[in-house]
């Protein structure tokens, strides 16, 4: 398969684990430069260092929340090349609790992080693009986008706002050569369980228990597959599912 992505500068939010750092990885093989961005340094400065050492790119690191609108505009303003891919990643989800009891502190780290973080890197990095007349936006949506399901109300809520958003902005980009996408995974096993379920392992392997879900690497390659399509190619969007799971709810275990 040809490879379009060499030389490019991939962004991408939330690379310190999961989807991110798998995306981030796949880029910087096929000889992608990455800006990976997250709140956890360490992480960020030990994913450069295996980078550079593995791969004949130059990597960057930031560190910052995507909640943080000055701490995104500082950061897109100290970007020293042009950013041909932005993978809007970063997000999570708090808690499966009922609309009745649920934290509403938990709602805002969601809407904060999932939208407005998102909205945010897009509004920054967009204009460039259009000026450029070229570029990729990748938003990580989710099954969650597309369905809703108990217990999922605001998180459901963000990834159906991700969808729409990233509806608009191919329309708003409309006779641009920009390209919009996103990608919409069932379950993958990341760190994202233990995140929702606030550090409790037990609870966030039980989503897995009995079942092959899918893996960060599975989507990573979905993200690649749509940057490196020949430029007259949008792909707007991918449902993907694990085999066993055929639904937000309906997810096949082995014991069943
Ligand atoms: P992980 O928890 O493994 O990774 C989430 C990443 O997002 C981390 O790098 C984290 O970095 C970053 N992040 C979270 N909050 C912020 C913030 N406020 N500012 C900056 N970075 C932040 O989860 P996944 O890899 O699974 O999740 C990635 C995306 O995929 C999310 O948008 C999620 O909603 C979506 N998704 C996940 C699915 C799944 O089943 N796992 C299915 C469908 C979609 P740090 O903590 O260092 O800031
Ligand atoms: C994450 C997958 O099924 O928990 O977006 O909504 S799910």
């Amino acid at each position: 398969m040809q490879n379009r992505l060499e030389d490019k500068w991939v962004l991408i939010t939330g690379a310190t684990a999961g989807i991110g750092k798998a995306t981030a990885e796949l880029f910087a093989e096929s000889g992608a430069n990455v800006v990976i961005t997250g709140r956890r340094t360490e992480r960020l400065k030990e994913i450069k260092a295996q980078f550079e050492q593995e791969y004949a790119i130059e990597v960057e690191i930031a560190s910052f929340d995507v909640r943080d609108r000055e701490a995104c505009q500082s950061f897109v303003d100290g970007l020293s090349n042009p950013i041909d891919i932005l993978v809007n990643n970063a997000g999570l989800a708090k808690g499966t609790d009922a609309v009745y009891d649920a934290e509403l502190d938990d709602w805002d780290t969601m809407i904060d992080t999932n939208v407005k973080g998102l909205l945010t890197m897009t509004r920054l990095i967009a204009p460039k693009m259009k000026e450029r007349n070229s570029g990729h936006i990748i938003n990580i949506g989710s099954i969650a986008g597309h369905e809703s399901y108990p217990g999922g109300s605001v998180y459901c809520s963000t990834k159906h706002a991700v969808k729409a958003f990233t509806e608009a902005t191919k329309k708003d980009l409309h006779g641009t050569n920009v390209r919009v996408s996103m990608v919409s995974p069932g379950l993958v096993e990341t760190e994202f369980s233990e995140v929702r379920f606030k550090g409790d392992k037990e609870r966030a392997d039980e989503v897995y228990d009995n079942m092959k879900p899918l893996v960060a690497q599975d989507i990573a390659e979905i993200v690649h597959f749509m940057a490196n399509r020949p430029p007259h190619v949008n792909i707007m969007d991918t449902i993907v599912f694990p085999t066993a799971q055929s639904s937000s709810t309906m997810v096949h275990r082995d014991n069943d």
